[in-house]
């Protein structure tokens, strides 16, 4: 029997115009979806950037690309730990303990936390040179879009029954994300925390600790927030790229 054709669909919403005429970024999202759950999965894209704590949205744009079947792989979520902290302070010095156990350099993992800490607007992640800590993309407030990843659905179901307290679909989307991200030769490590004004804990992920949370990372009201993604030294930043912006991923 032939495979059933598979889409690639992608949202970013923005107010004030387009992300490209200087609007700020509200939210964004991508997903894998088979024919049958296109207009449901749309429809959930659209609710996600109609509803967003950053703000109205003016500018909301979804892209939808058949994928190849044959280019998908299927990756096993990251393992899940959670660090209690009680200040974002606390919060920051934790995920620079777990960034250096994964030999991100001291240079590297001051200027990612400066690097969040000071964004408002960013749509996609920075990479950073895990040891020079020098930025290697050139991409500016765009970053690159991690995209083409999603959790196989009754994979889903089976994780959401082992993990009862995560209910939300952000956590759930950002494992994927993450384990993507890990998943990849040339990652060292990611740091991540939302720019949601509202939603405080972050993560570091990589392969050798799994996804692991901090529930502070930010004081509740700031909109500082982003990704980056710490590359091993000589990483091609092309093909690098190209993983994550175009490589299927069913996560299950
Ligand atoms: N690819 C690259 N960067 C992205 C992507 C993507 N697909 N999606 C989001 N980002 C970047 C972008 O700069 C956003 O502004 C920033 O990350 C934050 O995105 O409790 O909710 O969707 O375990 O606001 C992590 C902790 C929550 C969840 C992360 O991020 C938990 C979150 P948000
Ligand atoms: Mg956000």
């Amino acid at each position: 029997m032939e495979n059933p054709s598979l889409y690639s669909l992608r949202m970013r919403a923005a107010q004030g115009g387009a992300h490209e005429c200087g609007g700020l970024h509200i939210s964004g999202g991508e997903r894998l979806s088979t024919a049958e759950e296109v207009e449901t999965l749309v429809s959930q894209l659209l609710h996600k950037a109609m509803s967003h704590s950053r703000g109205t949205a003016d500018f909301i744009s979804i892209v939808m690309e058949k994928v190849d079947q044959k280019e998908v792989e299927c990756l096993s979520p990251l393992p899940v730990s959670t660090y209690d902290v009680h200040t974002p302070e606390e919060g920051r010095r934790q995920a620079a303990i777990l960034l250096k156990q994964l030999f991100v350099s001291d240079t590297a993992i001051q200027n990612g936390l400066d690097l969040l800490a000071s964004s408002h607007n960013w749509r996609g992640a920075i990479l950073l040179d895990s040891q020079s800590g020098e930025r290697i993309d050139h991409r500016g407030d765009r970053g690159i879009r991690v995209s083409r990843m999603d959790w196989e659905k009754s994979k889903h179901r089976l994780w959401q029954n082992q993990h009862p307290s995560f209910t939300s679909s952000r956590i759930a989307e950002a494992i994927a994300l993450a384990t993507k991200v890990a998943r990849s030769p040339y990652t060292v490590a990611e740091l991540c925390w939302s720019d949601d004004p509202e939603y405080v804990t972050g993560y570091v992920g990589s392969c050798e600790l799994g996804y692991c949370r901090i529930s502070h990372l930010k004081r509740k009201g700031e909109l500082s927030g982003g990704r980056i993604f710490f590359v091993k030294e000589g990483t091609d930043i092309e093909s690098y790229i190209e993983y994550l912006e175009r490589k299927p991923v069913w996560i299950g």
